[in-house]
């Protein structure tokens, strides 16, 4: 149908999209009007543009409505401060969230195109890493959904995450360039500029205070993006920074004399500093670039939150800056926005002169910190010496923050006083290396630090921050995560949906999740299972043709979609699921015919990108590729497994793998996962899960019954001395743990050298401890486990008994339920509803 309109763009006014006609108009304005495209072209790309900026005349004029009634009402607003955001793809969620979506699928079905063909067009905007960028994007959708007076804070990464290649070397990474042709979401904002410094020194004023001065300063400027709450007026607004230099800060005489790169030196840094989401971090330099990043968020953010704050307060009279922590609540999206602590202490005390306690009694008071692991690879520490050098007054204010804490620790703890050295904001133990520790100035300057599951958040009281808790009990809270029900069902899975609204009587569900146990009580009912497993089998064909275009593979959707899809670690065990895959190989090519006639069909699909300098991540990749052309070109198998690596998994991709499978696996080595999330959308689209008693493992299997769950594996309490044991060499391999091991040694993959990957499963290797993630231990459990899904899989009604449950018991994952918790227990802030 491409170009089918090519001669339909007459000129015409201005529209508002109300029904299809309208909305055909307007689109056709757009299409038009726009300057991007020339007129006389109408292909998928130009409609998807001319669509798009039709949805956002709509968008722009709630969000002016909800920021003027913002304005109006003053009331406490939350401030969500994230490096990462992974948005996705926008126009079916904000058309669906609008209620507008028949109106635009029959418009553009009037203009000669189908709704998904243009909706295609989309690039992801992947501006985070994995499970915590998608977190606070599900996140804003539940406060825009809720009513709360809230915004979003981040960086407009020219390059997002990395495209994913795979080729016979296995994965490689290519620059994605989500902005090559614009982005129709943003709006940029000239008018909301803010200065951000670097380097340069602190000097004495003639009063005692202190003022940092010097160095070179950048300018944040702000771009918008709306996002649209469901069945509601209210949009709020994801405000990402841009680095920029300006006009003087060009040398032109420079310029004149031929010194070009001189000339525009402070161009080329301020380019550099949203160009990449998390450049390696291996080098000084790119620790550095990491830092400026951290710090152009947080200043560039907390200036804008002031100037909002001052803006609201009446004029001509004093700032009360007491009042503050109640019209403002800051959280910290891990420990990445840290410096947002010594930045408002700076900004408080350098700029606005208050004193050193009232400026912690405020700072203290709006910032909350939500902790995402507890990997200590992870926990981020800064050189002391890197901080200092590129922002020497927050170094001086650190260390006021770290001498402060021992004085306390002196005054009220001095059973602690032994440990000072492990507790202490800055880790002197090697002077060569002073270290801040960013986890622990966080808890120290929190009013509420919080993990991310119930299991996670008790790691943290009991082990992680367990001095801290000694101290601070009542800082202490765990806030489970969850997914927005919009994206994660309603929109990528209509069918599911469809039947969901005609059980339950009604499509509440879609904002109060809880109503999904109403499915329960049918959940037997012969007329819900044909119409379920008829879904199901929907999505599982969309999912199939979708592998069959990226990869070329054939898979067949009759047979079981067995799905394992998340960044890869070695802590999430993609090596166990596919160690498993060639023992399952192994076992078949063993059988006689008949007994083969038992065997329950298989897809096996694993999804996920190596961090790019992950050497072991990346060979899990290419052994689930080698495995794969192995297995699937072997007649002896026939059509009873297959492997399929899924490229470039994204958020676009999940919307079509998660519907369309029927097992998922959550596999981590128990207490490493703090919560996990694609756990919670799996289990909503009626996937059942293989998985450990880890992260929200734990109460998704509390929720949705133990007897729907596949558990394997050892507890979280376990683990110490199970590694301890290992060390000691007091473990006995399981001979089909062996034998698997064996496989891959002999060659038979091909001649790639898979002996680090096998080493670290021996002896005392990988991390230094062998088999650290205890894989070994594991193997025989998740057999066990995985040959009860395939006993559960041979009877369909069964199956589709459990898939109903799962779906079910999946409401106290909805996002909404999260965010209402810290809505009510950390930010104190109530709805603030456009009439
Ligand atoms: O945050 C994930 C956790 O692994 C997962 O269990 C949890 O569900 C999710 C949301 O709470 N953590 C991440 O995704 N972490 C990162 O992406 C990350 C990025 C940069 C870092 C460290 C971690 O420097």
């Amino acid at each position: 149908k491409a170009g089918a309109a090519a001669d339909a763009v007459p000129a015409i006014a201005h529209p508002t999209p109300e029904d299809a006609f309208g909305v055909a108009a307007n689109i056709k304005y757009h299409a038009q009007f726009s300057p991007h495209f020339s007129p006389v072209k109408f292909e998928p790309e130009q409609a998807f543009y001319a669509t798009a900026e039709s949805v956002r005349d709509t968008l722009i004029q709630r969000w002016n409505e909800t920021f003027l009634h913002f304005h109006k009402t003053d009331p406490k607003q939350t401030y969500y401060l994230s490096m990462e955001y992974l948005q996705g793809r926008a126009l079916t969620n904000a058309v669906g969230n609008l209620g507008l979506t028949d109106a635009y699928a029959s418009a553009l079905s009037k203009l000669g195109y189908d709704m998904e063909n243009i909706v295609e067009q989309e690039r992801d905007a992947a501006l985070g890493n994995g499970g915590l960028g998608r977190l606070a994007s599900c996140f804003l959708d539940s406060m825009a959904t809720l009513d709360l007076p809230a915004w979003g804070y981040g960086l407009r990464y020219k390059y997002g995450l990395f495209m994913q290649k795979i080729t016979k070397k296995g994965q490689e990474e290519y620059a994605e360039d989500w902005l090559e042709k614009f982005s129709p979401w943003e709006v940029v904002r000239h008018d909301i500029v803010h200065p951000v410094r670097f380097f340069g020194e602190v000097q004495v004023q003639a009063d005692g205070r202190r003022k940092w001065v010097g160095g070179e300063v950048l300018h944040a400027l702000a771009y918008d993006i709306p996002i649209p709450g469901y069945n509601t007026k209210n949009t709020i607004s994801l405000r990402v920074w841009d680095a920029k230099a300006t006009a003087k800060d060009f040398d032109l005489y420079a310029f004149n004399e031929g010194k070009h790169d001189k000339a525009a030196s402070l161009h080329s840094k301020a380019s550099q500093v949203c160009s990449v989401l998390y450049p390696g971090d291996e080098s000084e330099e790119g620790k550095l670039l990491r830092l400026k990043q951290q710090f152009f968020l947080c200043s560039a953010s907390l200036q804008d939150i002031i100037a909002r704050f001052k803006e609201r307060r009446p004029k001509n009279s004093t700032l009360d800056w007491k009042i503050f922590p109640s019209k403002v609540a800051v959280q910290m999206n891990d420990t990445h926005p840290t410096l947002s602590i010594p930045e408002l202490m700076r900004i408080l005390m350098d700029v606005e002169g208050l004193g050193w306690n009232q400026a912690w009694a405020i700072t203290s008071s709006t910032l909350a910190y939500t902790n995402h692991t507890v990997l200590p690879e992870a926990l981020e520490k800064w050189p002391q010496s890197v901080i200092a050098k590129l922002l020497p007054r927050h170094m001086e204010i650190i260390a006021e923050i770290d001498k402060q804490f021992q004085a306390l620790l002196h005054a009220k703890r001095p059973d602690l006083e032994r440990k000072l050295g492990e507790l202490r904001v800055i880790d002197y133990s090697n002077p060569q290396k002073v270290l801040v520790r960013m986890a622990h100035m966080c808890v120290v300057s929190s009013h509420s630090v919080n993990g991310v599951a119930e299991l996670h958040s008790n790691i943290l009281k009991e082990e992680l921050f367990a001095d801290f808790y000694s101290l601070w009990p009542s800082k202490f809270q765990n806030k489970t995560n969850g997914i927005t029900p919009r994206r994660w069902l309603r929109y990528c899975s209509p069918e599911l949906s469809h039947i969901i609204t005609k059980w339950l009587r009604t499509d509440e569900w879609v904002v109060n999740l809880d109503l999904l146990t109403g499915l329960r009580q049918f959940a037997d009912d012969k007329q819900l299972q044909s119409e379920w497993a008829a879904a199901k089998h929907a999505n599982k064909v969309r999912l199939a043709d979708y592998i069959c275009e990226v990869t070329g593979i054939k898979i067949d959707p009759s047979t079981m979609f067995d799905t394992q899809i998340k960044r890869i670690h070695e802590y999430k065990r993609q090596f166990l699921n596919i160690l498993s895959v060639i023992y399952r190989y192994i076992t078949i090519k063993k059988m006689s015919p008949e007994q083969k006639k038992a065997v329950v069909p298989r897809t096996v699909m694993i999804g996920g990108k190596a961090f790019a300098t992950y050497a072991q991540a990346k060979r899990i990749v290419k052994l689930v590729t080698d495995v794969g052309a192995l297995v699937n070109n072997d007649p002896d198998v026939g059509g009873l497994l297959k492997v399929v690596f899924i490229p470039n998994y994204n958020v676009t991709v999940a919307e079509v793998a998660i519907p369309g499978s029927e097992l998922s696996q959550h596999i981590s080595t128990a207490g490493m996962e703090a919560s996990g999330t694609s756990n919670m959308k799996f289990a909503l689209n009626g996937c059942l899960i293989i998985g450990t008693l880890d992260g929200a493992n734990v109460e998704i299997r509390e929720e949705i019954g133990e007897e729907n769950f596949f558990l394997f594996g050892a507890r979280a309490d376990e683990i110490t001395r199970l590694r301890k044991e290992r060390e000691q060499g007091r473990f006995v391999p399981d001979p089909r743990f062996q034998e698997t091991k064996e496989f891959i040694k002999s060659g038979i993959l091909g001649d790639y050298n898979y002996e680090p990957l096998l080493d670290s499963l021996e002896g005392n290797s990988g991390f230094g401890r062998g088999d650290y993630f205890l894989v070994g231990h594991d193997f025989p459990s998740y057999l066990e486990a995985q040959a009860e899904v395939d006993k559960a899989y041979k009877n369909k009604a069964t199956w589709t008994k459990m898939s109903i449950l799962s779906t079910a018991g999946s409401g106290k994952f909805s996002s909404d339920r999260t965010i209402q918790q810290y809505a009510n227990e950390i930010w104190h802030i109530q709805e603030c509803r456009v009439p």
